[in-house]
């Protein structure tokens, strides 16, 4: 495996780096801004690091196992990835373009609670297997073999370990069959269990796959639109994406909400407009929306609000089809779907399926601070082919929510606390 860190003004610019560089192979394994946090890195003028990692076909296996910490074999045996990937003095990369022993073992500590909680779980039911043999309780072996009679091997075992994990983070059977099913331990019957967990853990970050977030128009106000189920928390999503926008970034924002089912709606969101000194307008219909986009031709970004409602209510449905047709005849405009991360799987696939007329959008979780589970996000983005661009974790505005992190999240899956036979 080589890994590598690229540089670039934005995200995407040093994901671009390293696609260009390492190929559309490459599989991004940690994104760090270098001066500052939180949502800043949308709008350039910081520097964003990115490590990427790409698999090769020979020898990774080695590569892998350092980078995951466990012992190498002959030959890399001591060596950092730094040390063992190959030169490219055309690189990006700020200063030198390797992983120092320092970047290397940021990435070993990020994995290594994972990989330890994960051998530690084998262990056992290895432990457990052995006791079950030694008292002859042949109901748990035969529970064991292969159907033609076979016992499993380690690997398989191993396999099933995550494919099980995987469903207690409640993932959909149908994925975590997907994801184990693409590991050929078949056709190498000896691949470490690193090197197990490694793909599995590389190749959902790639299913998840990247949102281009909130991106300006040159010269023109970008319309971002709101929509999703009631209560999941689009208002206070709002909230917390304009705060950082209009006072971090010094953008010119405005908000326009379309919720006027409620009174204390369009409150919510005034108040909100109100502490942050900037303009807000209600829209009763698409004539006063085209009306408060004209009347902001000059700002960065205009927000637009809409009330909450059942995928259930087609009329409700059609007016934000409606409002939404409208706008977006008057400007460039960006939707975002909302979802609550607490809702249950099969009520999350009824919504978004109502939501299909909506060709183009990205998704955002919200309360992940309520659950324990991450699967619906994996189980979302696969449904419906839709990136994740933020995730929300608290009530408190501006400061609970975050672009969505793969990274974090599949590591989120892979470990859940659960505890076991439960
Ligand atoms: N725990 C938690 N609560 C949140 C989060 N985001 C929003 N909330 C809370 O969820 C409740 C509903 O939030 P709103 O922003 O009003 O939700 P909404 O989707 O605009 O609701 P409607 O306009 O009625 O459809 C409020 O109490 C928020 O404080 C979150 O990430 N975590
Ligand atoms: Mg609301």
């Amino acid at each position: 495996m080589i890994i590598k860190k690229f540089v670039g003004k934005t995200e995407e610019e040093a994901v671009e780096a390293a696609r260009k560089e390492l190929g559309s192979g490459a599989v991004i394994m940690n994104v760090k801004l270098v001066k500052r946090k939180g949502l800043g890195a949308l709008f350039g003028g910081k520097r964003t690091e990115v490590t990427a990692a790409l698999e090769e076909e020979c020898d990774t296996m080695n590569k892998v196992r350092s980078t995951l910490g466990f012992q190498t074999q002959a030959g890399t045996e001591g060596q950092s990835p730094a040390q063992t990937a190959p030169r490219n003095p055309e690189s990006v990369l700020a200063g030198n373009n390797r992983l120092s022993t320092q970047e290397s073992q940021a990435i070993e500590k990020k994995l290594d609670s994972l990989q330890e909680l994960l051998v530690n779980r084998f262990q056992q039911s290895e432990e457990e297997r052995k006791d079950a043999l030694d008292k002859g309780d042949m109901g748990v072996v035969e529970e064991e073999r292969e159907e033609e009679g076979q016992e499993i091997t380690e690997q398989q075992r191993f396999i099933r370990l995550l494919y099980n994990t995987m469903l207690r983070s409640e993932v959909d059977e149908k994925y975590a069959n997907q994801i184990v099913d693409e590991i050929d331990v078949a056709g190498q019957p000896n691949m470490p269990l690193d090197r197990i967990l490694a793909n599995v853990y590389q190749k959902m970050i790639l299913k998840f796959g990247r949102a281009e977030g909130i991106t300006p128009v040159e010269g023109a106000p970008k319309i971002v639109f709101f929509m999703g189920p009631t209560g999941v928390g689009k208002t206070t999503t709002i909230a917390k994406i304009a705060s950082s926008i209009s006072v971090d970034e010094k953008k010119k924002v405005a908000l326009l909400t379309a919720d006027t089912y409620r009174i204390a709606a369009a409150e919510q969101l005034r108040t909100y407009a109100n502490i942050l000194e900037i303009p807000f307008r209600i829209i009763y219909s698409e004539d006063e929306a085209l009306d408060a986009v004209r009347e902001f031709q000059t700002y960065d970004f205009i927000f637009v609000d809409t009330a909450g409602h059942s995928h259930k209510n087609e009329d409700q449905m059609g007016n934000t089809v409606k409002l939404l047709e409208a706008l977006k005849s008057a400007g460039e405009c960006q939707v975002f779907l909302v979802l609550s991360a607490t809702t249950k799987y099969r009520d999350l696939l009824k919504i978004v399926s109502s939501y299909e007329e909506f060709t183009e959008f990205q998704l955002i979780f919200t309360k992940l601070d309520e659950t324990m589970t991450m699967g619906n996000l994996l189980n979302m983005k696969l449904f419906m082919g839709t990136p994740i661009a933020f995730v929300t974790n608290g009530q408190d505005v501006p400061n609970d929510i975050e672009q969505f992190n793969p990274q974090k999240t599949v590591k989120q899956i892979l470990s859940t606390k659960q505890e076991r036979n439960s």
